[in-house]
């Protein structure tokens, strides 16, 4: 298929579990895990599987995850469900942090930052314990691969959660699989680089090593001053200034390079490479954990900067040719054809193969073909029946956002 081959030299493993593909977050919730079984159907339509090793993740263990999340915090996620959440709420050990209501709040939020209203950005979900211990057990499964050389580059396309906290969901994220990730390397790695390029400032793996000079945070993100409704970019935090926790031995050790709305792939691409260059130089990690958030593509729903997929990829490479074990994590991406392209391509730069530009027809993912349920918006894109990694927006690559003036 495609002359799909192996990389010589170097082994890559992907891992995964289809299971978190049948979670909803909520009807119009932009966090949409039909974008894992888009970016699947490419991956083993274009036989990408030839070139890799392939895993099914099982599920975290709760004693895993507590080696970063608050032990009451670890307890409520194996718990909860829509069913359950109300009568969970009233157990004093898990109401003591319930975070104080706002006045003009229009959600209602329960203990951790996690709520069943609507509108949520955690809510609560059926089958989300499911769902969460899945995906941090293949981002755990995939550590270890790096750890004992069994692979060289892991891949996992449904991790890279970076904005959980301790004991609080935050943006999406409930369980940090990032920063389980980074502390298993610790153990054998002198220093871990972490790169992020979703759009959003990877806070809760910044807020975690704060003070250990073991770890380097560098977050690409959009960051400016309060919009037209008065609201800061999501989550308002990644200013340059911000450098690792002051008077500690972590300070120096995070980086942040925040970035206005409507950057090109030029411009995108300057500050990239200049920047992680230096870093990896400076720093010299003996591993690098990629969280590749496909929501700083053009065109996304919620982001606002102007790349194409190519670009989005040409990060991948270019972190990839520093030739150190390197972890690939998914994390944002809500126009979901979009983010399905950029991560098989970015699977594909991973095992060193080349893609043709068109999809074949007969593996164009039709929603209608899986399990009788009608995913996404139920329709096939016609943009999808090619890569077009020059393309983020079918045709017209202005921004959708104001252009700023560089
Ligand atoms: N409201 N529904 C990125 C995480 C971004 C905080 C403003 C909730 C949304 C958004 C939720 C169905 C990553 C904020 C937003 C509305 C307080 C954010 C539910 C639409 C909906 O239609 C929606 C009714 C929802 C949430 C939009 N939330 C857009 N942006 C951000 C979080 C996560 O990509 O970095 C990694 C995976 N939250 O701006 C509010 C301040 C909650
Ligand atoms: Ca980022
Ligand atoms: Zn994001």
């Amino acid at each position: 298929e495609n002359n799909i081959t192996r990389p010589r030299g170097y082994k890559v493993s992907f891992h995964y579990n289809s299971r978190v593909e049948d979670m909803h977050f909520g009807k119009t919730h932009p966090m949409k895990p039909w974008r894992l079984t888009l970016t699947k159907h490419l991956v083993l339509g274009f036989g990408l599987h030839h070139a890799m090793d392939t895993y099914q993740a099982v599920a975290a263990g709760k004693d895993q995850i507590r080696a970063f999340h608050d032990s009451d915090y670890v307890d409520f996620l194996s718990e909860v469900a829509p069913e359950t959440f109300e009568e969970l709420c009233k157990i004093p050990r898990f109401y003591a942090h319930t975070p104080p209501r706002h006045e003009n709040d229009t959600v209602e939020l329960g203990p951790f930052n996690l709520s069943t209203s609507p509108g949520a950005d955690c809510p609560v979900f059926d089958g989300m314990s499911t769902y969460l211990f899945l995906y941090t057990g293949a981002t755990l499964h995939a550590t270890q691969k790096l750890l004992t050389g069994q692979s060289d580059i892991a891949i996992n396309w449904s991790g890279g959660l970076h904005h959980a906290h301790k004991s609080e969901a935050s943006g999406f994220c409930y369980i940090n699989d990032i920063v389980l990730s980074i502390l298993d390397l610790l153990r054998v790695h002198a220093r871990v680089l972490y790169i992020d390029i979703d759009v959003h400032h990877g806070d809760g793996v910044e807020e975690a090593f704060q003070r250990q000079p073991r770890v380097m945070t560098l977050s690409y993100h959009r960051y400016g001053p309060y919009d037209e409704t008065g609201h800061k970019f999501f989550p308002g935090t990644g200013d340059i200034s911000d450098i690792g926790l002051r008077g500690t031995v972590g300070e120096h050790f995070a980086l942040n390079v925040p970035i206005p709305s409507g950057i090109d792939d030029r411009q995108y691409s300057y500050l990239f490479e200049s920047i992680t260059s230096r870093t990896i130089e400076a720093f010299n990690p003996s591993c690098i954990v990629l969280q590749c958030g496909a929501d700083s593509l053009g065109g996304d729903r919620l982001g606002q900067f102007n790349i194409n997929i190519k670009q989005h990829g040409d990060c991948v490479s270019f972190v990839k040719k520093f030739r150190l074990p390197l972890l690939l994590l998914g994390g944002g991406g809500y126009t979901a054809r979009n983010v399905a392209r950029a991560w098989c391509h970015e699977t594909a730069l991973a095992t060193n193969n080349t893609l043709p530009d068109a999809i074949p027809m007969h593996i164009v993912p039709r929603p209608e073909a899986f399990s009788g349920r009608v995913h996404g918006d139920g329709k096939l894109y016609p943009s999808f029946q090619r890569l077009h990694l020059n393309d983020c927006k079918d045709g017209e690559l202005e921004a959708m956002v104001k252009q700023v003036d560089w």
